[in-house]
């Protein structure tokens, strides 16, 4: 059984991970309306990888006899000013989920809940990458600054991530299966 504690705060993790979905998916759409469909195509898939994040989560409480409760999600940004400052948010954002699975580890050991260790490892290794990616593409967005050219290379390399297959967000796979 979890422990009461840790539940409840990754039933707040299921929040954060679906705001996480919502936000990178506002930016695919800001993208979108900026014909960087590449850009808008790597939020998709950043999206795609927060829902299996918040399901993740979603699992765990259920499979050790935990009450999932879905909170209400937050109104977050919906617009930015640059191309700069939507990378600026990706990296924050990155950075202040870190911190929220750092927490639930802080809670885990607390609580001495050692079955949940191996998924909030597997949360900290992933952060880990996320931040690194994220950090990649800010600082190569700061060097490209205002160059079209840069900015069009940029598009094209971060449209070239893959969906994982069957994605509900990818539109070549949702058109194939209905
Ligand atoms: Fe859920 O991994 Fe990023 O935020």
């Amino acid at each position: 059984m979890i422990n009461e504690r840790l539940r409840n705060a990754m039933n707040e993790q299921i929040k954060n991970e679906l705001e996480s979905f919502y936000i990178y998916m506002s930016m695919a759409a800001y993208f979108h309306a900026r014909n960087l469909d590449g850009m808008a195509h790597w939020m998709r898939c950043q999206a795609h990888e927060e829902m299996t994040h918040g399901m993740k989560f979603f699992d765990h409480i259920h499979d050790r006899g935990g009450k999932v409760v879905l909170l209400n999600l937050n109104q977050l940004k919906t617009d930015w000013a640059s191309i700069l400052e939507v990378w600026q948010d990706t990296y924050a954002h990155e950075q202040f989920i870190t911190g929220k699975i750092n927490d639930l580890i802080t809670i885990a050991r607390e609580e001495k809940d050692y079955t949940s260790e191996p998924m909030l490892a597997w949360f900290s290794k992933e952060q880990m990458e996320e931040e690194a990616t994220a950090g990649k593409v800010l600082e190569q967005i700061k060097m490209i600054g205002d160059n079209q050219t840069g900015i069009i290379m940029l598009d094209r390399e971060l449209g070239a991530r893959a969906f994982p297959p069957g994605s509900p967000i990818d539109p070549v796979s949702y058109s194939a299966a209905t």
